[in-house]
């Protein structure tokens, strides 16, 4: 048969080659000739598998097989072969040379403030809570005292998800606002309730210096019984404070929001202006009528904060858009840093992942780090910021540069 003492020229040819091969060019060379794919010898021997009589088929194709596998299974046998005695071949390798330093990821400056956020409000004893992004119209709406003849409900002011409908046969959207878990929290729990919320929303906004489609609020609800407004004012001066630093100047505009009476909105000084930061307000009756709370019992407060924005001014980012461009080159400038501030006789320092200090300085400089910090938890960023003595020796650890009138000041690390 034809076909079968192909086979066997084929597999003498191809096993004296893999034999007589030295290198891995020329193996790589046969395995062309023989295996591959466009114009290897095998391609022919399948053209006559395919024109052997009906009858014959089963036991040409198994044959077929048997050397195609044959010789791969030697071409595998001589690779091995080659790759282990070129290796042996290559020189040592040279420890004196320099290591390769592996490139270190960091948080998006988005993130950080998410996890500074939280631990703020952990200190005035809020508990973090999570909701779902995408949200039925009772929980973004309905039960937000949001009547479905709302301009809010409006398809172009939100992403409605045209396929899908929520259980009750409602519409379904990319929530809004994260005033949705104030409800979803309401629900599950009774009073009193002392909560924080932090994530995505999404608005059909134009894209703009302060604006983006998709951004981050942290929603806060506090419930208990005599809650006022005051502390409410109080609870955002301390939070912005300890965020932004004791000199920063926040203000309160009247405002509407259905889900409070009364509401503010919530300003931050920016240079010579005032940038809106968050909304708030006491928590309407209709709210608490809606997740069964008794209004006459209880009383609350809300606030859904711009994370974006708080970003922006803690580290002088003038677009918001900057936070989504992916761009390394901006979001290198995050990766570490440390803010020492100088006061008399004493350091007080921010560091990326906690605020060591809360106290104003008189006088103030800042230090911005060019090389990593070594550790860059709490306690490790504390002990080493304690051994420091002098401003000499920091500029020496750090590499990093400071100018102004302090710039030979001794100076000790103070805890607080
Ligand atoms: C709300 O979203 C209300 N849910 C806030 C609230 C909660 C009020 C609880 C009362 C009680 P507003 O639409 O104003 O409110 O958004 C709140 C903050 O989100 C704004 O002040 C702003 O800081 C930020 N923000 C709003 N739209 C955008 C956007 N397109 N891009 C970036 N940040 C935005």
């Amino acid at each position: 048969m034809e076909a079968l003492k192909a086979f066997d020229e084929f597999i003498s040819d191809a096993m004296a080659s893999i034999d007589k091969a030295t290198t891995l060019d020329e193996l790589e060379q046969v395995r062309i000739t023989f295996l591959g794919q466009k114009n290897g010898r095998v391609r022919h021997l399948q053209t006559l598998v395919g024109g052997v009589p009906r009858e014959e088929k089963p036991v040409v194709g198994k044959r077929f097989n048997e050397v195609r596998n044959q010789v791969t299974e030697s071409l595998e046998k001589k690779l091995e072969k080659l790759s282990s005695s070129s290796k042996a071949s290559e020189p040592e390798f040279d420890l004196t040379l320099p290591g390769v330093s592996p490139r270190i990821g960091g948080l998006h400056p988005v993130t950080q403030t998410i996890s500074r956020f939280r631990e703020i409000m952990g200190r005035f004893g809020f508990e973090v809570v999570e909701g779902p992004e995408i949200e039925d119209d009772r929980h973004n709406f309905e039960a937000l005292n949001i009547p479905e003849d709302h301009p809010a409900r409006d398809p172009l002011d939100n992403f409605y998800i045209a396929a899908a409908r929520s259980c009750s046969g409602g519409p379904v959207l990319l929530r809004s606002q994260t005033s949705t878990v104030q409800i979803r929290t309401m629900e599950n729990s009774k009073p009193p309730v002392r909560i924080v919320s932090l994530g995505r929303v999404y608005r059909p906004d134009t894209m703009d210096a302060t604006h983006s489609c998709m951004f981050h609020q942290m929603e806060g609800l506090l419930v208990d019984e005599h809650v006022t407004m005051a502390q409410l004012k109080t609870l955002l001066n301390l939070f912005a404070r300890s965020f932004l630093g004791p000199e920063v100047q926040i203000r309160f505009r009247p405002s509407f929001f259905p889900f409070t009476e009364p509401s503010v909105e919530v300003d931050v000084k920016w240079g010579d202006s005032w940038m809106e930061i968050g909304g708030a307000g006491m928590v309407d009756p209709n709210v608490f009528r809606a997740v069964g709370y008794d209004p006459h019992k209880v009383s609350g407060f809300a606030f859904g904060l711009g994370i974006e924005r708080f970003c922006m001014k803690h580290f002088e980012v003038d677009d918001i858009r900057r936070f989504y461009e992916n761009d390394l080159r901006f979001l290198k400038q995050f990766q570490y840093w440390l803010t020492l501030r100088l006061s008399n006789n004493r350091i007080l320092t921010q560091g990326n992942t906690s605020t060591v200090d809360s106290e104003r300085p008189a006088d103030t400089t800042r230090i911005r780090c060019k090389t990593p910090l070594m550790h860059s938890t709490t306690n490790a960023l504390r002990e080493s910021v304690r051994q420091i003595q002098t401003v000499s020796r920091i500029q020496e650890r750090y590499h990093c540069s400071l100018s102004g009138p302090l710039q030979n000041r001794h100076a000790t690390f103070c805890p607080t």
